[in-house]
């Protein structure tokens, strides 16, 4: 269901040390510094670490750092982090030591015939979602098709107006979109279609009792083959 926190301690060896790191629940990636001291240059030129938004160096930069002070958090927009340490050969310092996590959240692609899944948090099914929890899931799908989206579970703290803890989602890709309600208690929601462009999945908790949480399905299906 993803993977366990973990740190990363690269040396400073001469070649590139090149890391990916996928979240497999489609949460975003956090990844906090813990510690931080390369060699420091204006432009990075000669030790460096560059962090981008995705699977590889071709995708867009999140950030490049070098010095000795603690950059700030990096978070990505999708489940897919790339990292690549460089150092020159000459001045070595010790190096950085990150933890990463996942964060909820992010901008996800509907696909034809293809079934993809969120769930409320990354240990779904092990333990309850946490209080606090301010999650937004932007569901693009390509032109002529809409978004599908199933829940196949759903346990939220139940209170009669969704007040405490609720799943609200927006038909578009933000919340000016026109909203199909709060959901929240055991009841499974029925299934919802984007008119267009695609869906806004919106999680909040508030700070006491949590629920088991929730599975949502979703595709893209083309526009005229569903009437809801
Ligand atoms: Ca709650």
């Amino acid at each position: 269901m993803g993977f366990a926190p973990a740190s990363l301690t690269p040396q400073t060896p001469s070649s590139p040390v090149k890391i990916h790191l996928q979240s497999l629940t489609r949460h975003r990636i956090k990844l906090i510094f813990s510690s931080f001291e390369l060699e420091s240059h204006q432009e990075c030129s000669y030790d460096r670490v560059d962090f981008y938004d995705g699977g590889s160096p071709e995708t867009p930069t999140i950030g490049r750092y070098c010095g000795s002070r603690i950059p700030p958090m990096v978070v990505t927009t999708g489940n897919h982090l790339f990292v690549s340490f460089r150092s020159d050969s000459s001045v070595q310092r010790k190096g950085f030591q990150a933890h990463y996590s996942t964060a909820c959240g992010g901008i996800l692609q509907a696909v034809p015939d293809t079934v993809k899944s969120i769930f409320s948090h990354a240990k779904y099914g092990s333990v309850s979602y946490d209080n606090r929890a301010d999650c937004d899931w932007t569901i693009e799908s390509s032109p002529e098709y809409r978004v599908f989206l199933s829940f196949v579970t759903f346990d939220v703290e139940e209170e009669k107006d969704c007040g405490y803890d609720y799943v609200e989602v927006f038909n578009g890709l933000d919340s000016s979109g026109l909203s199909f309600g709060k959901l929240c208690g055991k009841t499974k929601p029925i299934n919802l279609s984007s008119t267009h462009d695609g869906l806004l999945v919106r999680f909040r908790s508030d700070d006491t009792v949590a629920s088991k949480g929730f599975h949502i399905i979703y595709e893209a299906i083309e526009e005229d083959s569903l009437e809801i």
